[in-house]
């Protein structure tokens, strides 16, 4: 430990100090055999010591001034913390006591009074030592204690520090994820209070965002090479490409190296404050290829001028830090006898791995090798400690040191009756209590020598600035840090963070920002599916649904289309639905039409034909008008099949169902009525054959009766008059019969369908469930009972004037009309039950179509089959068309 207290007639008051100047504690045996000694350190830190150096810098400046505590000079204890909490609790308790061995509670010593504390570094260390400072209300100022732990005052209410809470760095990481859009990010922090609440700070501002961590890790303390190895596998193994490392540089050091042996590259690293500006990071030999372009915070940087001369001009026997740094920074050794141990030992090593002992003692009586004579020039040395480039944290120092002699000063400068304690007493600066110090502290005020920086805590520390910076090769292949960026934790939330996108360079020279991302964003068209198990920023694109669509990328869910759109291909828009019907003008339309015209015209002529040739036998049998109402009906049932076609609108639909139904019922109740006519005379027939039989029979007998009898008298002989024909079969049913039937089962439905388009007419409809991407326009029936009465009826009519005619098939007249009304009906059927599956298995505007077809084929198959036979007769063979053919043919012309 340093001891510096100048022993002047002016009143001396001591600032403590506490840096890290060794990374670690010498490894102790564990051996309670013997009485256990505090263990020494090793692993010496250039940085942490130009730290030390500075504090002494700014205590001889301070001492030198006479503006500044005039009639009080500074003096200073530094302990060395080792990088170790044990160490710096050893420290700080020889520090309040003033003794070698720490005894608590128990102070004497040289008298000087004790000022504060200005340390220690790291958080851990800080937190230790804070704690036991706070029983006695004793202050502390750190410079590198970031820690956010450390805000709590009420925890730590001696602790003030200089550097800003790692929470604005924490939040300024967050924001530079955020702004490069990084959502899958891995940490790694160091084993200790300020990797851990760094990162946790970190992880919480960017998870609310939707970040999300692919890993965490924490380098161990204590170098453990499989943990770092394990470390390592992981970062390779990972798909991000982003890696936030909240550590000092000492704990990162063994990670940077396993990373160099396993050539990691391709990493953008962001680096926290406490190894941006790390000469032992950035100079490290190969290190270029893994870190460039790495990303990270740093303090200010600040020039203090007649630093550098001051480290350059230390003096290697001042005391015992010194001297080591002289032997560690030349390598050498400064003591004659030590030196001529070490070479010894060397040779007595090399004789033993050669076997040759001459050898060995002749070397050992030469001059010892490694000897340094506290001459060697600093100056050439390239070394961190003497690099004045980078003051940041040493900046931070700085100001403690300051702070505190500010805080003094006005503590010395306190008018009595004017002063801040009780009945406004003083302080006295050679006896004062702690917390008279820390009153004074805590308001202190003061600007920063050399850079005029207005310094005062708040709340205990200071804003949160920052500079961000990028480590970019330079022409001599080494790292420069350059200023991209500048984070301010005061600025209103929008402009808290500015940043120079373009004067980046990242890693490999490229000029781009990386990706890092879990799953590349969705397309427009697909949605984001979780993979059970992963992180939200894991996920698959899944395409939307036929019917949905999603117009944004990276959707969550899709959007169903409204009832008139459909999705596109790409499922990123909603389109209209195609609209269909059976159009007059397209092909099938047009067939249709020509189909129908030309059956009705057929039918008109076959019309006119009948009209000419009214008065022949051909027509007027089984009465002409009958055939005519037949000849109406399929005339409407042709017609009414082109109000099939086209848009269906409000009377195109009342009008083609009931025409049609209309047109069938007429057509079938004229059939009827002639084939009911038909199947009585077929009776009557069938008697007036039987009859004739009988009477033949009656004759025969009677014609061998007479022959007997003419034996005696043959002019007696006589023919049994022929019976009567069964004129009420015939007679039952006369043509005003046969058209009243006609008609009024025409009238029935008639009221049917006028009863149907009265209460729930037919009327036009969009079939949107069919076909999901048309809208089909289509007659809705209105209700199905009612349509279904209508055609069932008809129905009926078609059975009845089948059975009607098939009973009267075998009516034996000459033109059969029987058989060709029977054969009519078949057709009819055949074409109505095959129009079944075909209408149930087409889709859209073909069913119309369908039931089209069915329509003119059932028709044209009864005027076929009906007119064909006849019109054949009256127009190719009028010879037949006698009373004599219509008549039921002799018996013997059947043979
Ligand atoms: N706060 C760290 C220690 C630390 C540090 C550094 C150590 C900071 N900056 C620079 C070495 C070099 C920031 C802590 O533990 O709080």
């Amino acid at each position: 430990n340093l001891n510096g207290y100048k022993s002047v007639e002016k009143k001396t008051v001591v600032v403590g100090g506490m840096f890290s100047v060794h990374k670690r504690l010498a490894s102790a045996d564990g051996n309670t055999t013997s009485e256990p000694v505090s263990s020494g350190c090793e692993g010496f830190n250039f940085r942490s010591f130009r730290w030390t150096q500075t504090m002494l810098f700014a205590i001889n400046e301070i001492n030198a001034r006479t503006d500044l505590l005039p009639k009080t000079d500074l003096g200073y204890v530094i302990y060395d913390s080792c990088f170790t909490i044990s160490k710096a609790v050893e420290g700080t308790l020889t520090y309040l006591t003033g003794q070698d061995e720490a005894v608590p509670n128990y102070r004497c010593g040289s008298g000087a009074p004790l000022a504060a504390l200005v340390g220690a570094g790291g958080s851990d260390l800080s937190i230790a030592t804070a704690r036991i400072l706070g029983l006695y209300y004793f202050p502390q100022v750190s410079y590198a204690s970031s820690c956010s732990v450390l805000e709590s005052q009420f925890q730590f209410p001696t602790f003030l520090r200089t550097i800003p809470s790692d929470v604005h760095q924490s939040t300024a990481m967050a924001h530079l994820v955020l702004h490069f859009g990084w959502t899958w990010v891995g940490t790694i922090a160091s084993d200790d209070d300020y990797g851990k609440y760094g990162i946790k700070e970190f992880k919480e501002q960017v998870e609310e965002a939707g970040v999300c961590i692919s890993f965490s890790e924490t380098l161990p303390k204590r170098g453990s090479p499989e943990a770092i190895q394990r470390i390592v596998q992981t970062v390779l193994e990972s798909t991000a490409k982003i890696i936030m490392v909240f550590s000092s540089d000492v704990d990162l050091s063994p990670l940077l190296d396993e990373l160099l042996r396993q050539n990691v590259t391709n990493r953008t690293w962001i680096a926290s404050e406490a190894w941006v500006t790390s000469a032992a990071i950035a100079r490290h030999p190969g290190v270029q290829q893994v870190l460039a372009g790495t990303l990270g915070f740093g303090l200010h940087r600040a020039d203090i001028p007649g630093l550098q001369r001051h480290l350059l001009g230390i003096d290697p026997y001042e005391h015992p830090l010194a001297e080591e740094f002289w032997e560690r920074a030349f390598n050498c050794t400064l003591d004659y006898g030590r030196a001529l141990r070490n070479a010894k030992a060397r040779v007595a090593r090399a004789a033993q791995e050669t076997g040759n002992a001459t050898a060995g003692q002749a070397l050992a009586r030469a001059v010892p090798e490694g000897l340094c004579s506290g001459q060697e020039s600093l100056q050439r040395l390239n070394n961190t400690y003497t690099d004045v480039s980078q003051l940041r944290l040493t900046y931070s120092v700085y100001k403690s040191v300051y702070s505190v002699a500010h805080a003094l000063h006005n503590l010395e400068d306190c008018e009595p009756g004017q002063g801040p304690f009780e009945n406004g007493s003083c302080a006295d600066i050679s006896n004062f209590e702690p917390w008279q110090l820390m009153y004074y502290l805590k308001n202190v005020r003061f600007v920063v020598p050399h850079t005029g920086e207005k310094f005062e805590f708040k709340d205990g520390g200071v804003d949160g600035l920052y500079e961000i910076i990028n480590w970019q090769i330079n022409a001599e292949g080494e790292f420069s840090y350059v200023q991209v960026g500048f984070y301010n934790s005061t600025a209103p939330a929008e402009s808290k963070m500015t940043i120079n996108n373009a004067s980046i360079i990242w890693n490999n020279g490229i000029l781009e920002v990386p990706r890092s991302v879990c799953s590349e964003i969705c397309q427009p068209g697909t949605r984001k599916g979780i993979r059970q198990g992963e992180p939200v920023c894991c996920f698959d694109c899944i395409p939307c649904a036929d019917g949905e669509i999603s117009n944004t990328s990276d959707a969550r869910a899709c959007i169903q289309c409204s009832e008139d759109y459909w999705s596109n291909a790409n499922r990123d828009a909603c389109v209209p639905k195609t609209i269909e019907f059976l159009d007059f003008g397209e092909p099938l339309g047009i067939t249709l039409i020509v189909i129908s015209a030309f059956g009705a015209l057929v039918t008109l002529v076959i019309c006119g034909v009948f009209l000419v040739h009214l008065g022949t036998p051909m027509a007027q049998v089984n009465d002409p008008l009958l055939s005519f109402f037949l000849l109406f009906g399929l005339v409407v049932t042709f017609l009414c099949s082109i109000v099939f076609l086209g848009e269906p609108q409000h009377w195109s639909c009342m009008t083609s169902q009931v025409a049609l139904a209309l047109g069938f019922a007429l057509c079938l109740s004229s059939i009827m009525g002639k084939s009911a006519v038909l199947m009585l005379r077929a009776r009557a027939a069938k008697q007036v054959r039987s009859a004739a039989k009988a009477a033949a029979k009656a004759a025969k007998a009677a014609a061998a009766a007479a022959a007997a009898a003419s034996a005696q008298s043959p002019d007696v002989v006589q023919t049994a008059p022929p019976p009567p024909a069964p004129k009420e079969y015939v007679d039952a049913l006369l043509p005003a019969h046969q058209r009243a039937i006609a008609v009024v089962c025409t009238l029935i439905q008639a009221v049917a369908c006028t009863v149907w388009l009265c209460l729930l007419p037919p009327h036009p409809s969009k079939n949107m469930a069919s076909q999901n991407i048309k809208i089909i326009l289509e007659c809705d029936p209105g209700n199905v009972v009612f349509i279904s009465c209508v055609f069932a009826y008809d129905i009926l009519l078609a059975l009845l004037a089948f059975a009607f005619a098939f009973t009267a098939r075998k009516l034996e007249d000459h033109f059969s009309e029987a058989k060709s009304i029977t054969f009519g009906m078949l057709v009819f059927f055949i074409v109505w039950i095959s129009f079944v599956p075909a209408y149930l298995s087409t889709r859209g505007k073909f069913m119309v179509a369908v039931q089209i077809f069915a329509i003119l084929a059932s028709s044209f198959g009864l005027l076929a089959c009906i007119f064909l036979p006849k019109c054949y007769v009256l127009l190719v063979k009028p010879e037949r068309n006698t009373m004599e053919e219509m008549k039921p043919r002799a018996k013997g012309r059947d043979a």
